[in-house]
């Protein structure tokens, strides 16, 4: 079994995405051949720093590593080392319908939050996704519930380029989570935490345990008292209880018993507590690695070199099937 995924470094990494996406590789690197990404030309779609986007890129590596993501077993890279993503995202583009790209939900999230800078890239992300995952012969795609829809299309992109032309691809599937699979805002739990969004709304896997406490204390809860799961009647005690259940390998029920009759506020200073201990890894790994940013930079050249040979197979099948060199 073949698994890809990415990440983009855009802006600070939250417990959302390790919940949705991370937290299931560590899994899959025990069973399957992984290659995990660092997708940084996804990343440049949106408004962006460029002085600080290696060290963005610096930090999802320390992320992974820190999330049990073990080099010598999986492939780990920068997505812009491997120049085929770019050609083979090219080449897709040429069999992908222009309305299968303006429906995507993502594309019209992003042209809604950043209407300055609607550009072409964002609505060609899903085509150079496909690319990332189709050049590594991928069965299966780990992924948060906001990306199956990428998924999906990358899936009718591979079917449609292997009638077309010749069967080149594998047709890959998303892998979403149980629980934890849409981590939703602290401070507006009907919408989905985001990268992009203001700091106070998500919990950053970097975060200080004085953010962290700041910021579970002021999350949004919900009139009346109980703590109880019902996403409809109560999104923030719910999501408050979805991250508890998902870090502390508890079942929402035995919480629910767990917290009967506590107060809002003691339940928060648990999961603040647990917050902060089960993020403390990843503080750690960040403050190693920028002592020893040539260690990083081995791990993702290396990585680099590994992805480039599987790739270049791909991308050459793909051309030859198209009529090209
Ligand atoms: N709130 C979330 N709950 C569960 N999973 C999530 N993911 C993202 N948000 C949540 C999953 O994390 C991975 C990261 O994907 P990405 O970096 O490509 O960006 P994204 O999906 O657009 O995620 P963000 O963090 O919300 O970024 P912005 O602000 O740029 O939109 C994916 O597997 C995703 O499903």
């Amino acid at each position: 079994m073949k698994v890809f995924s990415g990440i983009q470094p855009t802006n600070e990494l939250h417990i959302g995405n390790y919940l949705g996406a991370i937290k299931q590789w560590v899994d899959l690197q025990n069973q399957a051949e992984c290659v995990f990404c660092i997708v940084d030309w996804h990343a440049i779609t949106v408004p962006y720093d460029t002085k600080v986007l290696q060290t963005k890129i610096h930090e999802v590596a320390a992320v992974y590593l820190a999330s049990g993501i073990d080099p010598q077993k999986s492939i780990i890279f920068v997505q812009s080392q491997v120049k085929e993503h770019a050609e083979l995202a090219w080449l897709l583009n040429t069999i992908t319908p222009l309305g299968d790209l303006q429906r995507m939900t993502q594309f019209k999230d992003k042209s809604a939050k950043f209407l300055q800078n609607i550009n072409a890239g964002l609505l060609n992300y899903p085509v150079l996704m496909a690319a990332d995952v189709l050049l590594y012969q991928t069965d299966v795609v780990p992924v948060g519930e906001d990306q199956k829809q990428h998924v999906e299309l990358t899936r009718e992109i591979a079917r449609r380029f292997n009638s077309k032309f010749s069967e080149v691809f594998k047709l890959p599937k998303a892998q979403i989570p149980k629980i934890g699979a849409r981590i939703m805002s602290l401070t507006e739990p009907t919408k989905k935490m985001s990268k992009t969004d203001k700091a106070e709304s998500r919990i950053g896997l970097f975060d200080s345990p004085e953010q962290i406490k700041e910021k579970i204390g002021s999350a949004t809860t919900d009139s009346g008292k109980e703590i109880r799961y019902n996403p409809k009647e109560k999104p923030g005690i719910s999501n408050l209880l979805t991250i508890y259940s998902s870090f502390s390998n508890q079942s929402i029920k035995d919480l629910e018993k767990e917290f009967t009759d506590q107060s809002y506020q003691l339940f928060k200073q648990k999961l603040a507590d647990l917050l902060i201990e089960t993020l403390e890894p990843f503080r750690a790994q960040k403050a190693k690695l920028e002592s020893n940013p040539s260690q990083l930079n081995e791990i993702l050249t290396d990585g680099a070199n590994h992805a480039r040979a599987i790739a270049q197979d791909t991308i050459q099948k793909a051309r030859s099937a198209m009529g090209l060199n």
